[in-house]
């Protein structure tokens, strides 16, 4: 098989963890990591054993030697990166969200579809093995028509006024916050599993802290008690803290929660599902069990073991049961299947697309419309 040369864009929290899952995918070797500047890209690249750095991402893209290029920057440069990657030949691997808005995520499904390259999105968290196995059985029939969705992503943070990242700037992470970061990864769960697209959204925002103190020298993702300390500034916020959303897919109905002031949820995505049959619960924080109901006989909950799982779930298991798979594992279960997809180009994808951020881009713009107008809004197919 021939091996594919790729790079990562983005040295911070994400670009680390992309890092490390492209280790773990037999056929591609990063070549070049790019930061915003050349110390950080060294250290990074250091990090990972990789030969080459750069403080500039053009570097990547005019090198013709490069065949794929992972976006792991803030969500401002994601367009301005993936739009120059497709056009110099370049498969794509996207964070999310996809783009700034629905209009720039238009123009990369249509780049990406003329110049027949292979884009990818991050949503990664559809790939625990145990959010497998409850697509699985509901592709079996097993919860019968699907009624109701209820669930939520909840973390802590951003709970104090002193928590920091460059998340809540606008200018780089975009008009959402916690409904674009967090809210659009339970939508994608949720569709993904259901198979039942949001038709309809009713929502409400709201931004707790209407200043928060902005560290002079930055601050990180999850830095929690290990955040900055010294010298801050009282900076206006105007990205929501907490979001809700009562939606409809089709005949079934659904609420959903998002905060990222929720004392003691680190990240908890908690996704039910309920059907005609039976339904089922998955927890990101527990991720290895998936709780099954049924209306007439007793509950059970279903430790993640490949050998007791559904046909086609199994594939995402790589360990036996009692074997715990994680956060990590989701990224090269995805990156595999997006480099498979390189190396033959007959396989058709099996990883969230760029048509599927520009869906999350689509809820995300209704529920931003919805909350100013206090009213529903449908979301286009
Ligand atoms: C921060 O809220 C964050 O890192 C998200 O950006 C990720 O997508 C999610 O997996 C964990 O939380």
């Amino acid at each position: 098989m021939d091996r594919i040369r790729t790079a990562v864009i983005g040295t911070g929290f994400m670009g680390r963890v992309h890092l490390e899952a492209l280790r773990r995918v037999e056929n591609v070797d990063v070549v070049e990591v790019a930061a915003t500047s050349l110390d950080k890209a060294r250290a990074a690249a250091a990090g990972y054993n990789v030969l080459n750095s750069t403080g500039d991402w053009r570097d990547v893209i005019h090198d013709p030697s490069i065949d794929a290029v992972h976006i792991t920057t803030p969500n401002v440069s994601h367009f301005p990166i993936a739009k120059a990657a497709f056009e110099a030949g370049k498969h794509v691997l996207c964070e999310k969200p996809l783009a700034m808005n629905v209009a720039e995520a238009q123009e990369l499904v249509a780049l990406q579809a003329a110049k027949k390259l292979r884009g990818g999105l991050n949503h990664n968290l559809r790939y625990y093995p145990m959010v497998q196995q409850m697509r699985g059985m509901r592709e079996a029939g097993e919860f019968g028509e699907i009624l109701v969705v209820q669930g939520t992503y909840s973390q802590d943070w951003m709970l104090y006024e002193t928590d920091w990242n460059w998340r809540v700037d606008p200018k780089v992470s975009g008009p959402s916050r916690v409904m674009a970061d967090i809210g659009s990864h339970f939508f994608d769960m949720a569709e993904h599993v259901t198979g039942l697209q949001v038709s309809s959204v009713c929502s409400d925002l709201q931004t707790f802290w209407p200043t928060r103190k902005q560290p002079k020298g930055g601050g990180e993702s999850f830095s929690g008690k290990l955040g900055a300390t010294g010298e801050t500034v009282d900076t206006p916020i105007v990205t929501e803290d907490f979001g809700a959303t009562l939606f409809r897919m089709g005949r079934a109905r659904g609420t959903m929660t998002a905060s990222q002031v929720s004392a003691g949820r680190k990240n908890g995505l908690v996704l039910e599902i309920y059907g005609t049959k039976g339904g089922a619960t998955w927890r990101q924080e527990c991720p290895e069990e998936l709780w099954l109901g049924h209306r007439d006989t007793p509950n059970q909950v279903l430790l993640k073991d490949p050998s007791l799982m559904i046909e086609p779930a199994r594939a995402y298991a790589d360990y036996p049961g009692g074997h715990a798979e994680g956060y990590p594992d989701t990224f090269k279960q995805l990156f595999r299947r997006f480099y498979a997809s390189i190396s033959d180009t007959s396989l058709t994808p099996d990883y969230p697309r760029m048509a599927d951020g520009l869906r999350q881009l689509k809820i995300l713009e209704a529920e931003l419309a919805s909350h100013k107008a206090h009213a529903w809004m449908d979301v286009p197919a």
